[in-house]
């Protein structure tokens, strides 16, 4: 096998080149196939690369420094504060109409309702549930409004749990 011909490359002694690396390589090539006055401009091209790379050079711990977060990311959710509905004893709501709102606006049963109803009958106050603040005090409107509508003082009220 015949060797491949060289095709021979010349650069001009004052070439200008527009990338470091680039102009290596190619002044490398030129030297390779035989250039030999570009052997300095070889070495001055090379030379300049090793002092251009260590001028850009970071110590490790320094690169830790710029890229690692310097404060930490709260990933803690808070729960919202749950809000009591207390039924509140008054003489005059019939105690049958107690449980019957009881079960209706908190969906208890009419065991459940019963308790709560005379909890509050014996103690004066009973809480009948915990819901987030908005719900506590929807249900808690309701409940007294379904009273009123009937003419009795029945109360529920609300208050944030401790
Ligand atoms: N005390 C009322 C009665 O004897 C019944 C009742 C119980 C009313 C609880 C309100 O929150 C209440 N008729």
């Amino acid at each position: 096998m015949r060797p491949k011909p060289r095709i021979g490359l010349k650069l001009p002694q004052n070439a200008q080149f527009r990338d470091r690396a680039g102009a290596c390589k190619l002044i490398e090539t030129a030297v390779n196939r035989g250039d030999q006055t570009m052997t300095q401009r070889l070495a001055e091209c090379r030379a300049d690369r090793t002092s251009a790379r260590r001028r850009q050079e970071v110590p490790a711990e320094m690169i830790d420094a710029v890229t690692k977060p310097r404060t930490k990311v709260r990933t803690k959710t808070e729960r919202p504060r749950l809000h009591k509905v207390i039924l509140i004893n008054d003489d005059f709501t019939p105690r049958e109409f107690v449980v019957t709102v009881l079960k209706a606006e908190f969906r208890m049963t009419e065991d459940q309702a019963h308790k709560v109803m005379i909890t509050a009958h014996r103690l004066g106050v009973c809480v009948v549930a915990v819901f987030t603040k908005d719900v506590a005090e929807t249900k808690a409107t309701r409940a007294t409004d379904a009273g009123r509508a009937k003419g009795y003082p029945l109360l529920f009220t609300t208050e944030p749990e401790e």
